[in-house]
């Protein structure tokens, strides 16, 4: 319809309706096949709680009453229990937390509550809430309480509900289930915790051995900033190791979009050390001191970009004094919370068969089972997905070996199970003006939708390998399996001309350049397991001591969880590196009191020394199943 030339065009006062909305209308509403209600739980300081309770319809009247499966969440409960907006209640929990086969499969009643401070729920917001009774929680709540509290409520005013509770959750939503089992309402019957944060400092997702997983900043902006993370964290460059190079240190990047604004930055610039802040809130050492008491299933990912460290650490804390053999464990081959998903592949690497699917029906939903509807099971107590052989096991316990048998760094790049008889060292010059980083750039900022953020930890390191700055110790083509199964542990001896450094080691499967039906694998280079180690924290911990330069030092730290064999015609390799950009912050390699303010003088080049062969010279002690 153009005005022709000359005309003034105007709508048609009469005649068809111009407008194609209607002044007002009515929403028809789906047959839904559960009932929904949005309810308020009050907890004991009069706060509410905002829950979304998923009934199954024909709860009412089933011979047998469906439990109950609680998440705890920051992560917007309305939005966690609408997804597509479908009246399926199978559809609408499509996505984090849900493992819908297994939920909508066992009748379970399904209840997700905004934690305090996050989204439809009032009170305070502080990250992973330190408990009541430790310096850090001046308050009489806590996880334990608020989980507590709305227990009870459940159990009173769901009437369809067989009066049991279990506890779900993957990553923060798994430390809250950790939480649950803090002084545990009697309700609560079974626990999943599944990559839980545990500790942020050791290993989970804030830093590493004491390096800054600096990409964590948007994270914490966007959680913090808002009740409903409506605060986006704006980047204005597209490739993150460019937006993280502008600023210098990470707490300059970090001034500069917002974050001083925010009191969980202020508290983890103030503890960069594992110290008592970080100690005291350590879900594991939070855990130990009560036998647990509640059945409980943690589940760990072997490439968890997220939280690593978490789940082994709880299982390695409170596996001693499991009298009643309540705590199962299980290990996949998956990426953070790939558990829930499809999980036939991981990144390039292929499993064979849908390895998320395997374990829910032959290990969740059977556990679950069991503890909420007296239902038999046969779930061991490890499940552990074996990668190389890509077969599941069935174990009695974890590790499987000790971390004993010495793979040695040798002259010349490399490696053997023989040392070298003569000391010698292999160097390398590290400089923080041009970091490696940690897949090949571009970099973009954490994320799942077609980011390779997810499954960066099964990338193929030849991306890094013929860096002069990369050191990649190679050993002969396995004639015999190489089978490990528990954390590797590094012990390195290394000397900087600088007063402080990073250590990056890697332990690396080399494929055969022919791998029969799969040439794209050819050669590939899998990281089975590999840590950051900043060298400061080198004497202790908990406080940070320059390191004496030109000097050959010790470096001990485990590598995650491994539950590998190298196949014959495979290598093993070993890489060794000073920096692993964007995702943690530079080491100035000149000792500061807080490298997160480090200036730009500060960052200078320093030579590596690693030493091999004689006495001290640098191996992994590996867990090889004999
Ligand atoms: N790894 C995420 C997280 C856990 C705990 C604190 C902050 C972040 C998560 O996936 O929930």
């Amino acid at each position: 319809l153009l005005a022709s030339a000359g005309t003034v065009w105007a709508a048609p006062a009469k005649g068809p309706v111009y407008d194609e909305r209607p002044t007002t209308i009515t929403q028809p509403v789906a047959a839904r096949d559960y009932e929904r209600r949005a309810v308020e739980i009050p907890m004991r300081d009069g706060v509410k709680l905002h829950t979304v309770i998923m009934i199954p319809k024909g709860a009412k009247g089933a011979a047998q009453k469906p439990a109950m499966l609680l998440t705890r969440t920051p992560y917007n409960a309305e939005e966690m229990t609408s997804q597509h907006g479908s009246p399926i209640m199978a559809v609408a929990l499509d996505g984090y937390d849900h493992a819908p086969d297994v939920v909508t499969g066992g009748g379970y009643i399904r209840v997700v509550q905004d934690v305090r401070g996050k989204y439809g729920s009032e009170g305070t917001y502080v990250m992973n809430r330190p408990f009541v009774g430790t310096s850090l929680n001046p308050t009489k709540t806590d996880h334990a309480t608020d989980t507590y509290d709305t227990i009870d409520w459940l159990v009173k005013n769901v009437p369809e509900s067989n009066g049991r509770v279990g506890i779900i959750g993957i990553s923060y939503d798994g430390f809250t289930a950790l939480a649950a089992l803090v002084n545990p309402h009697p309700a609560l019957k079974v626990a999943v915790p599944m990559n839980p944060m545990v500790d942020g400092w050791r290993g989970d997702d804030w830093f590493h051995n004491g390096a800054f997983r600096q990409i964590g900043i948007s994270y914490i902006w966007e959680q913090v900033a808002t009740r409903d993370n409506a605060n986006k964290y704006e980047v204005a460059e597209a490739d993150a190791y460019a937006h993280f190079m502008k600023y210098g240190s990470a707490g300059a990047l970090a001034s500069a979009q917002g974050l001083d604004q925010i009191g969980f930055w202020q508290k983890l610039k103030a503890h960069q050390a594992w110290d008592s802040f970080w100690q005291e809130q350590a879900m594991d050492k939070v855990l130990a001191k009560a036998p647990l008491k509640v059945p409980t299933l943690l589940v760990h990912s072997l490439w968890d970009q997220e939280d690593i460290y978490g789940a082994p650490a709880v299982w390695k804390a409170l596996k001693p004094q499991d009298k009643d053999g309540l705590l199962h464990m299980s290990i996949g081959p998956w990426y953070h919370g790939q558990a829930i998903e499809k999980a036939d592949t991981l990144g390039a690497i292929k499993w064979d068969a849908d390895t998320g699917k395997w374990w829910r029906m032959n290990v969740l939903a059977p556990f679950l089972a069991h503890y909420l509807y007296d239902k038999p099971m046969d779930v061991p107590t490890v499940t552990a997905f074996q990668s190389g052989t890509n077969e599941w096991q069935k174990l009695g316990g974890w590790p499987a070996a000790k971390a004993e048998k010495k793979l040695y760094l040798l002259p010349g790049e490399g490696l053997g199970f023989a040392p070298a008889a003569e000391a010698g060292t292999v160097d390398y010059v590290s400089d923080p003006a041009k970091p490696v980083t940690y897949y090949p750039r571009p970099n973009q900022q954490e994320g799942y939708d077609g980011n390779p953020w997810p499954t960066w930890l099964v990338g193929d390191q030849r991306a890094v390998s013929g860096r002069p700055d990369v050191l990649a110790f190679v050993g002969p083509v396995l004639d015999k399996p190489v089978t490990i199964a528990g954390a590797p542990v590094v012990h390195l001896t290394a000397s900087t001309s600088g007063t402080d450094s990073d250590w990056v080691v890697k332990l690396i499967d080399v494929y055969p350049d022919a791998v029969a039906g799969d040439r794209a694998m050819g050669g590939y280079e899998l990281a089975v397991g590999m840590d950051i180690f900043r060298g400061r924290f080198r004497e202790t911990l908990s406080e940070a001591r320059p390191l004496k330069a030109n000097t050959p030092l010790g470096y001990v730290f485990e590598l995650p969880q491994a539950n590998h064999v190298f196949l014959p015609g495979h290598r093993i390799m070993v890489q060794v590196q000073s920096s692993w950009f964007p995702l943690y912050d530079r080491n100035p390699q000149t000792f500061v009191p807080s490298i997160l303010d480090a200036k730009p003088g500060d960052y200078v080049k320093a030579t590596q020394k690693v030493s091999v062969g004689g006495a001290d010279g640098s191996y992994i002690a590996l867990p090889v199943v004999e």
